[in-house]
C-alpha cells in the first residue's frame, strides 16, 4: 500500500472529516466511494447538475439557428457545436450520478424549477451575429470559469471537465472567427455585430455569479477546492481578456466605465445590474418560460423512446436468462 494511502487510512479511523480535508489540501482527488462530508456531496450535486442542465438548455438558443445558418459550412459547424454541448451535458450527468442521485431525479429537479441553470440561456438569440457573440463571449466566459474546474477536488467532475474545456475553447475560437468575418463586412453587418455585443456583454459578466461579498457558497467551496478562484477573480480575468480582443473586431464594449487601471494592472468596469441578474435567476428573464417549456415538452414527447428502450433491454435480459 502506498505510504500516503496507509497514512490516510490510519487517520480516517480517527477523524474522517480531517482525513478528507487533508486529502483535499494535499491535492489528492476525492473519488465516489471515498468518505466525504454530506454537505460536500450536496454542493457537488447542486453545482454539477446545474452545470449539466446549463449545457442541455444551452443547446436551445443555438439549435434555433441551425436551419438559418448563412452557409453549409456555418451549418455544419453549428450542428457540431450543439452536438458537443449535448455530450458535455451527458458527461456531467454521469459525474453527478456517481454521488448518488439518479438522472431522472436531476431531470425532475430541472423541470420542476427546483434546480437552476445558467442565467445566460434565458436571453434570446435574435440574429446571426448572436451566434458568433455567444461563441466568443458566452463560451469564453464558460472557459474562464471551467478551466480551473479541471483541477476541482472531485475526481469524476475534474476528469469530465478536461474534455469539456478542450471543446469549449474550440467553440470560442469559432465564435470569434464568425464575428471577425462579419466585422469586415458591410455597414449593416458591422452594425449587427455591435448590436449583438451590446446585448450580450452584461449578461456574460453575470455568468460568473454574484459578487464575492454576496456569494453564498464560494468560501466553503474554495476551502474544499471545488472552486479554485472566486466569482469576482474570474470575472476580472474575463474583462481583461475581452477588453483587448474586442479591439481586433474594431468594436466596443457597452460600458463607459471600462478603463485600464495602471495601478491595479486590470481593467476597471461599471456596475452590473444585479436586479436584472436575480430576476432572471428567479425565473423571470425574457426566455425562462420558453426554455423550460421546451425541455418539458421534449421529456414528454420522448416518453415512447424511453419505453421502447426499456422494453428492448428487458427482452434482452429475458433472452439471456432463458439461454442460461
Ligand atoms: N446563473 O454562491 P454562489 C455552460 C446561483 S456555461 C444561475 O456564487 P456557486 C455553457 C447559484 O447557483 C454555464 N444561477 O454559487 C456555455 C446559487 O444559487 P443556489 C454553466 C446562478 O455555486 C456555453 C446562488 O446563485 N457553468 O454551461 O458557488 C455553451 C449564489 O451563487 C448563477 C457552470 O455551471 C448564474 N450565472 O457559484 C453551452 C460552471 N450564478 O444554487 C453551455 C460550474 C450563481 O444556492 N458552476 N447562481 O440556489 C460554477 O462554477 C458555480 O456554480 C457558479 C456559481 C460560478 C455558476
Amino acid at each position: 500500500m502506498p505510504k500516503f494511502v496507509a497514512k490516510f487510512c490510519y487517520m480516517s479511523i480517527q477523524n474522517p472529516e480531517k482525513i478528507f480535508q487533508d486529502k483535499v489540501d494535499a491535492e489528492v482527488r476525492i473519488e465516489p466511494k471515498d468518505w466525504m462530508p454530506e454537505k460536500y456531496r450536496q454542493t457537488l450535486i447542486r453545482q454539477i447538475s446545474q452545470h449539466a442542465h446549463s449545457e442541455i438548455v444551452g443547446m436551445l438558443p443555438e439549435g434555433n439557428w441551425i436551419s438559418r445558418a448563412p452557409s453549409l459550412k456555418r451549418k455544419q459547424i453549428l450542428i457540431a457545436k450543439v452536438q458537443d454541448e449535448a455530450g458535455h451535458g451527458l458527461y456531467l450527468y454521469s459525474a453527478a450520478e456517481t454521488l448518488g442521485i439518479t438522472r431522472d431525479q436531476m431531470y425532475d429537479q430541472l423541470h420542476s424549477g427546483k434546480a437552476k441553470y445558467s442565467s445566460i440561456f434565458n436571453y434570446p438569440t435574435l440574429n446571426w451575429a448572436d451566434m458568433g457573440t455567444v461563441g466568443w463571449l458566452v463560451d469564453g466566459a464558460a472557459i474562464m470559469n471551467q478551466v480551473p474546474l479541471c483541477r476541482t477536488s472531485f475526481g469524476p467532475y475534474s476528469r469530465a471537465m478536461i474534455r469539456v474545456c478542450k471543446e469549449e475553447s474550440f467553440h470560442q475560437r469559432q465564435g470569434f472567427e464568425a464575428l471577425l468575418v462579419l466585422s469586415k463586412g458591410n455597414p449593416d453587418q458591422r452594425a449587427m455585430v455591435q448590436d449583438a455585443i451590446d446585448r450580450w456583454w452584461w449578461p456574460s459578466l453575470m455568468m460568473f455569479g454574484p459578487n464575492d461579498s454576496e456569494s453564498l457558497h464560494s468560501e466553503q467551496s474554495m476551502k474544499w477546492k471545488i472552486k479554485r478562484f472566486s466569482n469576482d477573480e474570474l470575472r476580472q480575468r474575463f474583462v481583461d481578456m475581452v477588453a483587448e480582443q474586442v479591439k481586433l473586431l474594431g468594436m466596443t464594449l457597452p460600458d463607459p466605465d471600462l478603463k485600464w487601471n495602471e495601478e491595479r494592472k486590470h481593467y476597471d468596469f461599471g456596475t452590473i445590474n444585479w436586479d436584472e441578474f436575480w430576476n432572471v435567476v428567479n425565473g423571470n428573464g425574457p426566455c425562462n418560460k420558453q426554455r423550460l417549456d421546451a425541455r418539458k415538452n421534449a421529456w414528454e414527447a420522448g416518453a415512447w423512446v424511453r419505453e421502447a428502450a426499456q422494453a428492448h433491454a428487458d427482452k434482452r435480459i429475458n433472452r439471456k436468462q432463458k439461454a442460461a
